[in-house]
């Protein structure tokens, strides 16, 4: 959006401008209502002045070995803003005075909706309420309000706040498989899930080209299907075989049993679940490859995936494929306390069913309809394993087709139907769809400099405005929406800095979707008010992003003499630089200070592009405005 100095300027700009224009609020003159905090809550009564952190400010809590405790304290420590934690049951609260203090309080009466906290920040002192996941959410949200200042010192604006989540499930998912991804980067990655209050982290770990979980029973899952010796370079479509288009580079790796343990208690210190995936029956080339005999022709020769898409051979449905699934089940539930074991059950376009004379005999004794038919009686006896084991499984929405299992749980990802046709019939559902901009594989502008990606686009509005409960579900019937997630498929992403710029700022963007209600949620303010403030803060904790075009600036073609063009840095602390010669800016160009009047020659052309760049020297991509007189 375009914005202008004055209203004389607006009028006689507007007058020679075509529609493309939508000028009309000063930048920074709407006041955020959320002060400044993602996702934003549910209320939020701004206060005046603020708290002032100090050494002698004492953190009271009811439990210190409370696990959110513990990481407020962790915080506290490494933002050297070192306080005593003192145990509320140590003091007599009658002569206790809570004047300067910060109290985590767990032991009050009332109710509090699930998850959800209340936060007062007066002048002398901050109370925070709530239970379990509550208490720790309300944490994030402090720490969002805090401002160190000197060492030892901070301040934290007043006010209060009531807040719980729209949805139960708010979810992330990460592909391994196509590309490894280590331990450390799955820890930050929940790190930022923490931050922006999102508690299930779907996690990929089994697809064609690799398979990325020790099982103890069979090990060759790992030793074989963990590496493939080479990766398809560049883009599928209209690839050749030959093998300059392949990169000869071996990639590999997985985590050992004892490293999933360590991160799932990592996540569980941070109330996230991990839902882990062993897809089944497609997308298992990896697995073929260590165990041929799980195949419908054990003769043919399996090597685990090097190019992307749909692979036509899968497991075949005999009584030993699953018992090595319910064993390799078994193993990744003794892993994973998870409530949700997600089964896959995407993409199987049954070629190797079809040829399989193991699999005609299996259509007609158990009298199927066809192969969808069987690929249902496949998902049906793994959800019963699972089910007989006190879970519930969860499948993409191809595993509707042919019937669906009872007690199944749906991602819908090709699209909202899948979700609409689950919910219709009473099963519990999670949005998830590509087309909703929640597939982050997907490009985040049309500019030419995003790095290569698998297509589709996806920008930061398309995720943000996506609505998770389509309006023609009833009220029963939307209730089985549970929640909301995206997608990190990592085909064309092999390094945690590629990740992180197509993971944020999204998945800010999909945790407001996840959380705030409705009628609150604001484009414009999510991202004119608050994001800057927030990209900041993630530069500083280590995170790369894609930067925004500067705040007020679009590709566009204007037509007109004269205009002023208004602009802020999209990463607060970051400048706006910008040439009016055609040339891409750089950080040599002109620095933005004051609106730019521009006087464009008649018949004449001006040629305007500029970038953010951060304080730690990230760009964005340029953006384009050209004025025709
Ligand atoms: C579809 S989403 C897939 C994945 C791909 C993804 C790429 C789903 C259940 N299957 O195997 O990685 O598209 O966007």
């Amino acid at each position: 959006m375009y914005q202008y100095k004055s209203k004389r300027t607006v009028r006689t700009v507007a007058a020679a401008c075509t529609m493309a224009l939508m000028p009309l609020l000063a930048l920074g003159q709407k006041n955020d209502p959320n002060m400044g905090i993602v996702p934003a809550p549910v209320s939020v009564s701004k206060g005046k002045g603020e708290f002032k952190y100090s050494p002698e400010t004492i953190v009271l809590v009811d439990s210190p070995e409370h696990k959110a405790v513990k990481f407020f304290a962790e915080y506290l420590r490494k933002a050297g803003l070192a306080t005593s934690v003192t145990d509320m049951r140590t003091v007599d609260r009658n002569k206790m005075s809570l004047k300067n203090t910060i109290y985590l309080n767990m032991t009050f009466s009332g109710d509090m909706k699930p998850e959800g906290y209340e936060l007062k920040i007066n002048d002398d002192g901050v109370e925070l309420k709530g239970h379990g996941a509550g208490m720790f959410y309300g944490i994030q949200t402090l720490m969002q309000l805090i401002k160190p200042t000197s060492p030892g010192s901070a301040t934290i604006p007043c006010g209060n706040i009531r807040d719980f989540p729209r949805f139960a499930y708010r979810g992330m998912h990460l592909d391994v498989s196509r590309h490894f991804f280590d331990v450390d980067f799955v820890k930050k990655y929940i790190d930022v899930m923490a931050m922006y209050k999102l508690n299930n982290f779907h996690w990929h770990l089994t697809d064609d080209q690799g398979w990325r979980v020790e099982i103890k029973k069979y090990p060759k899952l790992t030793e074989v299907g963990s590496k493939r010796a080479q990766t398809r370079i560049g883009r599928e479509a209209g690839a050749s075989n030959a093998p300059s288009s392949f990169d000869n580079t071996p990639h590999g790796g997985f985590y050992t049993q004892d490293q999933i343990n360590e991160i799932v208690n990592y996540a569980s210190a941070r109330y996230i679940n991990i839902v882990p995936e062993i897809d089944m029956p497609g997308h298992t080339a990896a697995m073929l490859a260590a165990y041929p005999e799980l195949s419908c022709d054990p003769s043919k020769k399996y090597k685990v995936g090097e190019k992307w898409g749909v692979y036509d051979d899968f497991l075949c449905p005999t009584e030993e494929t699953f018992k090595v699934l319910y064993d390799i089940l078994n193993e990744v539930m003794d892993m994973f306390p998870s409530k949700y074991i997600h089964i896959g059950g995407d993409e199987c376009n049954k070629a190797s069913w079809k040829r399989s004379q193991f699999c005609r005999d299996l259509i007609a004794s158990q009298k199927l309809m066809n192969e969808e038919g069987l690929q249902s009686y496949f998902i049906a006896k793994i959800a019963k394993h699972v089910q007989s084991q006190g879970r519930q499984v969860i499948g993409w929405d191809e595993i509707l087709e042919g019937g669906l299992a009872q007690g199944a749980v749906v991602m819908s990802w090709r699209g909202d139907k899948g979700g609409i046709a689950a919910s219709q019939l009473g099963h519990d559902v999670i949005m998830t769809p590509g087309s909703g901009g929640l597939y982050f594989d997907h490009v985040q502008s049309k500019s030419p400099q995003e790095p290569l990606s698998i297509g589709g686009f996806a920008p930061l509005e398309k995720t943000y405005n996506y609505n998770p409960v389509p309006e023609v579900l009833n009220k029963e019937q939307q209730k089985h929406v549970i929640g909301v997630q995206a997608n990190l498929w990592t085909e064309y992403i092999a390094t945690p800095g590629k990740a992180e710029y197509m993971f944020l700022p999204r998945m800010l963007a999909l945790s407001e979707t996840g959380w705030t209600p409705t009628q609150i949620r604001d484009y414009e303010d999510f991202s004119t008010q608050r994001l800057p403030g927030h990209l900041a803060r993630l530069e500083k904790f280590g995170y790369n992003f894609r930067v925004p075009a500067p705040i007020g600036a679009k590709d566009t073609t204007m037509k007109g003499g004269k205009f002023t063009l208004e602009l802020k840095p999209s990463v607060e602390g970051g400048k706006v630089y910008y040439s009016v010669d055609g040339n891409e800016p750089t950080e040599n160009d002109l620095v933005y200070t004051t609106p730019v009047e521009i006087t464009v020659p008649e018949g004449g052309t001006v040629v305007f592009r500029c970038i953010t760049a951060t304080p730690g020297g990230k760009r964005s991509v340029s953006t384009t405005i050209k004025m025709e007189n």
